[in-house]
């Protein structure tokens, strides 16, 4: 049994998933992506560029972020998507615009893809008033439930419930809609999902439940934290399932049209596994011991948005300069955010105990 380095990080007893051992498999293994070109999947030449801008501005806007936390703009804890933006990207162009959404902390692609702006996403990391949630909510509460985009939340799935009630009350009040439910490996073992999973099977609820597999919760990877596929979970609800590779933008939108079609016309719910990668720590003090640099280069080689921009270039949909053009402006867009929530105030001391509860619901079921 080798023993560990002082400063290693270690979460499971010693020799347990020892690296000398061969025991642990770190990252996550991915699917072979979609052959299949965009017109065969339907998506227009317009729809790719208006993907690649999304993509674009939310790792853009997170770098920006990482920048502003490291002056000291803002404080508390700042999860950052980077490496992931294909998912949000991906599943947000599949769905229909009422469908509901719902997500961990890890939420800022999320609400970007929903439709907020990058002025009331950064003014929230800086905690002002002009914030999507009145800069009482910061990283972990971004949400835009106009645009059905339910939030942001810190408890490791305790959101997954919420996800399933928006579904039981799209199919009780007969919308059409549907919803899904995001969440980390980290929460594939928490009882609120398995509640959840076993209530939405029995009732036939039309909601998604999609694990963002990135590899790692916090510091553990998810080999040594979890036991069997993630993806057999569905077993044992007798519940269909699938498994995407979530570092290919048309990969995640395939998949994620032909399971939406699926549960709004059957009305049941599915389980999918996304795999994926993140590049930075888990959160801002996260020293990365327990990955290699070599590792992570490995899926950065296969970057999602660099993958599209190819695809864009080398099908001569847009030109470099049309692409730099679309880069520059995003950029604009990002540095502007920037001094917008800067010189923006902060909220009003009166304000603490405003937005607690909601009066009626306006947004839902419209
Ligand atoms: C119920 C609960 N337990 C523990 C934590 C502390 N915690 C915050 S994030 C996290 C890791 C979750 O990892 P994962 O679900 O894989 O999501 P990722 O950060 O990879 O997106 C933990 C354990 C928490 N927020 N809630
Ligand atoms: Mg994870």
């Amino acid at each position: 049994m080798a023993e560990n380095k002082k400063d290693d990080i270690v979460f499971a007893p010693k020799g347990i998933g020892d690296e000398k051992d061969g025991a642990v498999q770190k990252g996550v293994d991915l699917p072979a992506p979609t052959r299949k070109k965009h017109k065969s999947l339907g998506l227009t030449e317009d729809d790719l560029k208006a993907m690649y801008e999304q993509m674009y501005l939310q790792r853009r806007f997170e770098e920006r972020s990482m920048q502003q936390y490291q002056k000291g703009k803002f404080g508390g804890f700042l999860h950052l998507y980077i490496g992931q933006e294909a998912i949000s990207t991906g599943t947000v162009f599949a769905f229909d615009d009422k469908d509901d959404i719902i997500t961990g902390y890890r939420d800022h692609g999320w609400g970007l893809c929903r439709g907020l702006t990058a002025k009331e996403g950064m003014a929230e990391l800086f905690g002002k008033a002009t914030g999507c949630s009145k800069g009482k909510g910061g990283s972990m509460h971004f949400a835009n439930a106009k645009e059905h985009f339910w939030g942001g939340y810190g408890i490791v799935g305790g959101h997954i419930p919420i996800g399933a009630g928006f579904a039981f009350a799209n199919k009780y009040k007969g919308t059409g809609n549907i919803s899904a439910t995001f969440f980390g490996d980290g929460a594939v073992d928490q009882g609120a999902l398995h509640e959840s999973m076993n209530i939405a099977q029995l009732w036939k609820l039309p909601v998604l439940f999609v694990v963002e597999n990135n590899g790692y919760s916090m510091g553990t990877a998810a080999k040594r934290h979890t036991v069997a596929e993630i993806v057999d979970r569905a077993k044992g609800y007798g519940m269909k399932s699938a498994v995407i590779n979530g570092m290919d933008v048309f990969s995640v939108y395939e998949k994620m049209k032909e399971i939406a079609d699926d549960v709004r016309e059957n009305s049941e719910p599915y389980f999918i596994e996304i795999r994926t990668y993140r590049y930075r720590g888990h959160s801002m003090s996260d020293p990365q011991k327990y990955r290699t640099k070599e590792e992570l280069e490995e899926y950065q080689k296969i970057d999602p948005i660099l993958k599209l921009r190819d695809y864009i270039l080398s099908n001569d949909i847009m030109t470099e300069e049309e692409i730099t053009e679309v880069e520059d402006k995003v950029e604009e867009e990002v540095l502007e955010a920037v001094e917008f929530a800067d010189n923006s105030p902060f909220p009003d001391d009166d304000e603490l105990y405003d937005d607690m509860f909601a009066d009626d619901e306006p947004y839902f079921h419209v």
